[in-house]
């Protein structure tokens, strides 16, 4: 973190210089008490923006399914069209091994190079939820800035999908072409959070086999979705040839009129409720992983628990009273 202060970054975000606004985000993204602090300061400032009409959208699907590749034609047209366009990452995997999504922005060069895009790779530390927080806090960042796309690639593991679907507007699901049985390696819980659904790669020979796995799938998804909900759209798409891509951001939007400003607004109020439960969540968790009470007993406790000596029920009251006492 170089020496600007809060007010520099301010200025340099609201004017939408690159340099401010990739500051901006290592603060947000940073971890120290100091920077903590001082992006907090940065955020209350923010926030008094609101940004409404911003279009927050979630782009998940397994490793591999073509996520990169989509965002890439999907935001590309969009600058040309004279959006302004940022892409983040959510990817936790990174959080275990320490490295970051650096092959997405090879993936995306073109985008990584256009004037009118700004790509960050994922935040290289931290907790899922830390992590989260990094991301709506950069949402934040970039819609100041005046980028009125965020896209947010995920990869398809449980938790993440998840976090990712309660801080955008729409999610969009990426899959590739399966039948029958192959659908039940889509988890339930993905088509229940899902609000527009892409087969990609429907391109060369395998066009005729994503338009049948298309069909399935929205059969799959009248049995999980009540009526009189939004019924997510399954269609396809080729995100390396850019087929089909503009009829998925068609979607988007239909989703989003469907939303309507009350809907959409009251959307974002209660993610923002969630998120603060989120975060509380998150740094009692750190708060208890460091909390010195409870490290001078926690070896003990550990092997009391193994040796089959302590049930339980019991351990978990001694370590809460442990961190209560600290
Ligand atoms: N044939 C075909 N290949 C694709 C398509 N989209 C992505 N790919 C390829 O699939 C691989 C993984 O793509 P990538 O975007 O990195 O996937 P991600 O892990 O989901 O981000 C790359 O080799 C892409 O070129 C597509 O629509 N059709
Ligand atoms: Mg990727």
């Amino acid at each position: 973190m170089s020496a600007a202060t809060v007010p520099d970054l301010l200025e340099g975000v609201a004017a939408g210089r690159r340099a401010a606004v990739s500051q901006a985000i290592t603060l947000v993204e940073s971890t120290s008490r100091k920077h903590r602090r001082q992006a907090r300061e940065l955020l209350t400032e923010l926030a008094g923006d609101g940004h409404p009409d911003a279009v927050r959208v979630g782009i998940s699907g397994v490793p591999g399914v073509g996520k990169s590749t989509f965002i890439e034609a999907l935001g590309s047209r969009l600058t040309a069209a004279g959006h302004r366009v940022g892409v983040l990452a959510v990817d936790p995997s990174s959080v275990r091994t320490g490295g970051s999504v650096l092959g997405d922005k090879t993936r995306m060069a073109r985008l990584a190079n256009d004037p009118r895009a700004f790509v960050r790779p994922s935040p290289s530390a931290g907790t899922l939820g830390g992590v989260a927080r990094a991301t709506v806090q950069a949402m934040a960042v970039l819609e100041a800035a005046a980028y009125d796309v965020v896209l947010v690639e995920t990869v398809g593991v449980g938790q993440s999908e998840v976090t990712v679907a309660g801080m955008v507007d729409t999610f969009v699901f990426l899959t590739l072409a399966r039948t029958g049985d192959q659908l039940q390696g889509i988890k339930k819980g993905i088509l229940e959070i899902a609000d527009v659904i892409a087969v990609n790669k429907a391109d060369g020979d395998r066009q005729q086999e994503a338009r049948v796995a298309a069909r399935d799938l929205a059969g799959a998804l009248r049995l999980v979705r009540g009526h009189g909900e939004w019924a997510p759209p399954v269609v396809t798409c080729s995100a390396l040839e850019d087929s089909g891509v503009d009829d998925v951001w068609d979607r988007v939007a239909a989703h989003r009129d469907h939303l309507g400003a009350d809907g959409l607004a009251d959307k974002r109020a209660h993610q923002q409720l969630e998120f603060t439960w989120a975060l509380v969540r998150d740094e009692l968790d750190q708060r208890l992983r460091h909390s010195a009470g409870v490290r001078a007993m926690r070896d003990e406790v550990r092997a009391a628990v193994l040796a089959g000596e302590l049930p339980a029920t019991v351990a978990a009251d001694r370590i809460l009273a442990a961190y209560d006492e600290s």
